[in-house]
């Protein structure tokens, strides 16, 4: 291995070694990029890899909100604002119990390298809580995100940190935290939070971004290789939030079959296909459980979870969209997949595929939609929203998507080239990494050593 790469892993890895999501990202970019800095013996002088994996901040705070029986209960937030480098720290919050330093680490670290794969003047950032949102009555949300705002408001602006939604967070939440948000600072920044509602500054097509931008991808990459498409095949999806909902409507749009869709507790099999009117009903207005998708349709099948592989990914299929959480899928599942036929796999989530997931799917020749490239819609229109906001006017939704499909094209041909530059063709991972690392680190020269 090259020695500087090298040297930096192991320091990395020692200084951060409890952090096992944020070092597994780290990682994958850091070997993908060898050939660069193999070219490049001049970056290790001035500690440019040092410098891209250290978050320029992280901002942790306690975050304390009266529930429904009068019991006052602590949380933990976060921001990590990881590189201001190409624009202000951009990037979502997630509402989890599962959320920890590592896990924001990974997040933000992800989101520099995708920010700038949009072409859009977007840093890297995350940030959220291990409040669990699930259960809550309407009135612990809201009290929680004003408690979450009252303190990170003092550290967000619309041309410092810009947060939106993730895992959790979505209209609703972004909703509360822009009013108190609003409350605090007496003043109307429409652009310091994406995902806004359409009735006070938010962008039309920005929840349907990330999904139709995972599929304007994949139908990219099917093109690409042997003219495929999307027409006719079978997919399956797991998840059934934002993503996966809107991965699932314009999957259906260019003729795909979906029959599966997931929840954390479990999945729905329906051969007929996925009647999604009825996964939003339950998902978007109800906030139910996948399984209540049976209550309606009798012939559907409910498979369980009962370990660390989701039966989803046991289901046959052409194409595999995992667009629920990071490392959903396991070197198990991925071989599952495989022996199924499977033909390409989008990532919908942030890391969702396992290290050794993603090396098997790429050593059987299964095509792979890395997610920091196949997930950047969403943030790509969240970059347009602020656009907007700017401008004090509002685009027309169609205007949006196709603004959005140019930009998932582009990143398709930024992937596709940088990968075939380096004789890697079509490891779109490799290509992803190496196409926003270039990038990067030439801005980083050019504003020295900061
Ligand atoms: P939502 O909260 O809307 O939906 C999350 C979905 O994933 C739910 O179906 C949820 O099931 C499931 N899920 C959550 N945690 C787990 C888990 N530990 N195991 C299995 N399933 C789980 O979130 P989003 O759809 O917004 O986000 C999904 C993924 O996409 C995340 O990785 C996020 O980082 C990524 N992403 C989101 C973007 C956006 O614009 N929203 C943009 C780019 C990436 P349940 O309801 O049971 O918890
Ligand atoms: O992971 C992501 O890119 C997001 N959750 C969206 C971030 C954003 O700022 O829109």
């Amino acid at each position: 291995m090259n020695k500087y790469l090298e040297k930096v892993l192991n320091e990395v890895t020692k200084k951060n070694f409890s952090e096992k999501e944020y070092l597994q990202a780290v990682e994958e970019v850091l070997l993908s990029i060898e050939p660069v800095i193999e070219k490049h013996p001049e970056y290790e002088k001035i500690a440019l890899l040092e410098r891209m994996i250290e978050p320029e901040r992280i901002i942790t705070f306690r975050v304390p909100y009266v529930n429904d029986k009068g019991q006052v209960i602590v949380h933990r937030g976060y921001r990590v604002q990881f590189s201001s480098l190409i624009g202000p720290y951009k990037g979502g919050l997630r509402f989890d119990p599962s959320v920890n330093q590592s896990i924001m680490k990974f997040l933000g670290f992800e989101q520099i390298f995708k920010n700038t794969l949009t072409g859009l003047p977007i840093g890297g950032g995350k940030g959220g809580s291990d409040f669990d949102p699930k259960g809550k009555s309407d009135g612990e949300i809201m009290r929680f995100c004003q408690s979450f705002m009252t303190e990170l408001q003092r550290h967000i602006g619309q041309d410092v940190d810009v947060p939106a939604g993730d895992i959790g967070v979505g209209e609703r939440e972004i909703g509360y935290l822009f009013g108190q948000y609003k409350r605090i600072k007496d003043t109307y920044e429409g652009g310091v939070l994406t995902g806004k509602g359409l009735s006070y500054g938010g962008s039309l097509a920005r929840k349907e971004a990330t999904g139709f931008g995972l599929i304007y991808f994949m139908r990219e990459m099917l093109a690409s290789n042997n003219n495929q498409s999307l027409k006719d095949k079978t997919v399956t999806i797991s998840g059934s939030g934002n993503v996966a909902i809107y991965a699932c409507q314009k999957a259906l749009e260019y003729g795909a079959k979906v029959v599966a869709m997931s929840d954390s507790k479990g999945c729905v099999y329906d051969k007929n296909g996925i009647d999604l009117e009825l996964v939003k009903e339950i998902k978007e207005q109800r906030r139910g459980r996948i399984y209540e998708y049976l209550n309606i349709h009798k012939q559907a099948e409910y498979f369980e979870r009962e370990n660390e592989d989701s039966p989803i990914w046991a289901i046959k299929t052409d194409i595999a969209l995992p667009c629920a959480t990071q490392n959903e899928l396991t070197l198990n599942s991925a071989k599952k997949l495989v022996t199924n036929g499977v033909i390409a796999i989008g990532e919908g989530a942030n890391m969702p595929c396992t290290k050794e997931a993603t090396e098997y799917f790429l050593a059987n020749n299964i095509l792979l939609a890395p997610a920091k490239a196949a997930n950047a819609g969403g943030v790509a229109t969240s970059a347009i929203e602020m656009s907007q906001n700017s401008m004090r006017y509002y685009m027309p939704f169609e205007q949006v998507d196709n603004e959005l499909n140019k930009i998932m094209i582009n990143i398709f041909n930024s992937c596709k080239s940088a990968a075939k530059e380096y004789n890697l063709e079509n490891n779109y991972v490799a290509g992803a990494n190496i196409a926003s690392f270039t990038k990067l680190a030439k801005a980083m020269i050019a504003q020295g050593i900061v």
